[in-house]
């Protein structure tokens, strides 16, 4: 067992699922977040910082093995925050990688690296990405500096494209995009525990039956996605008007985030 597991952005959406399920993988479990999280529970430390803090970074990730990083900006924004949190953020998180050796990350990229792929094509994780907005672009950046990091350093990192990580398929696009909380557990169980990692794109949504992501070059990992939003089709047709056949959510692996435009300071 690690002895020490960083997750950062503990106080969002999947950092608080995660939280609630990973405990039993290090000694010590250091949570981090720029705003609220629960207090410290047992084997677990707390811990504010602010990915553009190069200081506070670097004394967060000191005393890691390894870190689960879902800190960061998580959906379009303004330049400026995007820059922060998604460009200095992972400059300075791996720098502390690099000064505090912790050799492994599972980093949470975005299915909005490809958003601008077409939902009628199926892409593999080698793919030359088409983000949809500056997030996208901030999270095919985390994926290069990793990639880096990897060959220079030999810091591993899962860069996961999370699709879209809720606890039910919420909208049609979902049901191609959806990932379920299960799947992401059972996944960075696998990252953290496979001997050799390397530096590989792992697309990160469910076994569902509508899918336009082909994980078949990271078979190796040993990742088998249980899951199927199809579970919930009937449910999601029932809730939501179809979109239009012409409508960005239908056309865009991206869906709405490829229709939006730059956000403004
Ligand atoms: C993301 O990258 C976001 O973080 C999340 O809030 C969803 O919007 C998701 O993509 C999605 O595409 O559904």
């Amino acid at each position: 067992m690690m002895k020490r597991l960083l997750i950062t952005g503990a106080g969002g959406n999947l950092g608080r699922q995660m939280r609630a399920r990973l405990g039993d993988l290090a000694e010590i479990v250091r949570l981090a977040d720029r705003g609220n999280m629960e207090p410290a529970g047992e084997n677990e430390e707390v811990v504010t910082c602010d990915l553009g803090d190069a200081e506070a970074v670097s004394k967060m990730v000191e005393g890691c093995d390894a870190i689960v990083h879902f800190g960061g900006q998580p959906v379009e924004a303004p330049w400026s925050v995007v820059k922060n949190a998604n460009i200095d953020g992972m400059y300075n998180l791996y720098e502390a990688c690099r000064i505090h050796g912790c050799n492994r990350v599972v980093f949470a990229s975005s299915n909005h690296a490809v958003g601008f792929f077409r939902q009628d094509e199926v892409i593999d994780n080698t793919i030359y990405p088409k983000p949809d907005g500056l997030y996208g672009v901030s999270k095919v950046f985390g994926e290069m500096i990793a990639s880096m990091y990897f060959h220079k350093f030999g810091i591993e990192t899962a860069s996961v494209r999370i699709g879209s990580c809720f606890p039910e398929p919420s909208n049609h696009r979902a049901l191609s995009t959806w990932l379920s909380f299960d799947d992401l557990e059972r996944l960075i169980r696998r990252c953290l525990d496979v001997p050799k990692l390397g530096c590989p794109v792992i697309y990160g949504n469910s076994a569902n039956t509508a899918n336009f992501w082909d994980n078949s070059k990271v078979a190796w990992l040993g990742w088998k996605p249980q899951d199927n939003a199809e579970d919930y089709r009937a449910e999601v047709d029932a809730a939501r008007e179809k979109p239009a056949a012409d409508a960005p959510d239908v056309v865009y692996q991206g869906g709405g985030f490829t229709a939006d435009g730059i956000h403004q300071e």
